[in-house]
């Protein structure tokens, strides 16, 4: 498995369309799996291929240790309204509160290529419609008022020095232990 870089806000790729997936293949089986891999390094809930570089239409996520592989998600239902912060590992250290549905069921296929359909609430449906948007390439960002989103971006301008490339690469702890290594020697 490998570990992705994450695209950051103004690459491209977050803006753009996805395409929905023909069928599951071993090469797209892999994206998933390394897409989990780099999830659970960004210490995250969800992941969408477009923050990975991918134009394929779906998502991982965990929350409550409940690993999730939607794709091609489509929303069934969506229920009520709720109020919650939301953070995007594309544009880390930028918060803000977001009115979602408070509840979802969304179908899809799962890793396998089965249908399968995930009734939500509370934090996985939040993080559900958030991994949806990204392949819609919508941003928590554009759910803000006019002030807060401006008062976002401004942070962000300061924020996004720290990638040049527009791309955040992870250090595992499997790096971390090479670095200390190397200093040692
Ligand atoms: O898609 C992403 O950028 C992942 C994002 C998903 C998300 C977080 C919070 C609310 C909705 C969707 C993250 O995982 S950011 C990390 C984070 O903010 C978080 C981590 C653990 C628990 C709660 C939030
Ligand atoms: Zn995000």
């Amino acid at each position: 498995m490998s570990v992705l870089d994450i695209h950051v806000l103004g690459a491209p790729i977050l803006r753009q369309e996805t395409q929905p997936v023909a069928a599951m293949t071993p090469e797209l089986r892999q994206l998933v799996d390394d897409m989990f891999e780099t999830m659970y390094v960004a210490k995250g809930i969800g992941l969408a291929a477009p923050q990975v570089g991918r134009r394929e239409r779906l998502f991982v996520a965990d929350v409550d240790d409940q690993p999730l592989v939607l794709v091609n998600p489509e929303v069934v239902l969506a229920e009520g309204t709720a109020r919650g912060e939301e953070g995007c590992l594309s544009i880390p250290e930028i918060y803000g509160d977001v009115d979602r549905a408070a509840r979802v069921v969304m179908r899809g296929l799962d890793r396998e290529g089965r249908t399968i359909e995930v009734e939500a609430t509370e934090l996985l449906a939040r993080c559900m419609q958030h991994e949806l948007d990204h392949l819609n390439g919508k941003l928590f960002l554009d759910h803000l008022g006019l002030f807060k989103r401006r008062s976002a971006m401004q942070k962000w301008e300061r924020e996004k020095a720290k990638y040049p490339a527009l791309r955040r690469a992870l250090i595992t702890a499997k790096d971390l232990a090479e670095q200390h290594n190397e200093e040692a020697l």
